[in-house]
């Protein structure tokens, strides 16, 4: 379990799943230390950085319980520009924690790690222990992160829980998102569990609300003591009223990763 002494180092402060924790993870008994290279609003304090600054990061680590890892390109991109905000900031990332004694770490992995794997035909989930199978470079880059976890876990001890997390946005808005929808208020709950829940070396889990269409298994969530509360089916007769289900061979229906599959970089 991690040590909760210290404040949680919350990397992508600034971005929109950072914001949403800054104002929901306190109320959990989690003091944030906010990183972001863009200044987060009404935090004068926050550590304004680039993950490439290995002063910065290693002043950003002292003392702290756990890491929060947010930072980076959040889609597709051209693959330089993936290397050095994914790959090579993650790794900069884990080498700081390693260096500073940081016991664990949850990092933002994401769906688009296994998204060009295909809906399973009976209307199933899919099991979190099946290969990776990225949809893009961005996918790539969510792999790496979770490879480097597994061996930082494995040479160092470091604790990783890899969220391979859905589509994070107030509401679904797509008929994708009834399956992949992550609610803030979940999102909250998630990112508690993955601080303070069991764990040994590195751990998967997708990271998604309680939907009744749901594509992917939760049981390594749950086992962190992730209790998912929102269901985006409640979303779901407005939104297919107006937009219509999707047809068997739109990417979108076929694909886990959806649209991403098709970004053809
Ligand atoms: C992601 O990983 C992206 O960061 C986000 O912008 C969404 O596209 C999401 O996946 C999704 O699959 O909906």
């Amino acid at each position: 379990m991690a040590n909760q002494l210290g404040p949680v180092l919350l990397t992508g402060a600034a971005g929109r799943m950072g914001t949403s924790l800054r104002e929901s993870l306190p109320a959990y008994g989690h003091r944030l230390r906010s990183f972001d290279r863009l200044p987060v609003p009404g935090e004068p304090d926050a550590i304004t950085a680039d993950l490439q600054d290995a002063e910065a990061l290693a002043a950003a680590m002292d003392g702290v319980s756990a890491v929060i890892h947010l930072a980076g390109i959040p889609g597709e991109a051209p693959f330089a520009d993936i290397l050095a905000a994914n790959i090579e900031g993650t790794y900069r990332l884990y080498d700081a924690a390693r260096a500073a004694g940081v016991r664990r770490i949850v990092y933002a992995s994401s769906n688009h790690a296994t998204g060009f794997t295909e809906r399973p035909a009976d209307g199933g989930t899919v099991p979190v222990d099946g290969p990776q199978r990225p949809d893009t470079y961005y996918g790539v880059s969510k792999c790496f992160g979770e490879n480097l976890a597994s061996l930082y876990a494995d040479r160092h001890g470091i604790e990783t829980v890899s969220l391979r997390i859905g589509s994070f946005t107030a509401e679904p808005r797509s008929i994708r998102t009834l399956a992949t929808w992550l609610s803030p208020g979940d999102w909250a709950r998630l990112a508690h569990a993955a601080l303070t829940g069991p764990v040994t070396g590195h751990t998967v889990a997708y990271g998604i609300s309680a939907n009744t269409r749901a594509w992917w298994d939760l049981s390594t969530a749950r086992a962190l003591g992730y209790q998912p509360q929102d269901d985006a089916e409640a979303f779901a007769p407005a939104l297919i009223a107006e937009l219509g289900e999707l047809s068997p061979d739109d990417p979108e229906h076929r694909y886990l990763g959806g649209r991403f599959t098709q970004s053809g970089r």
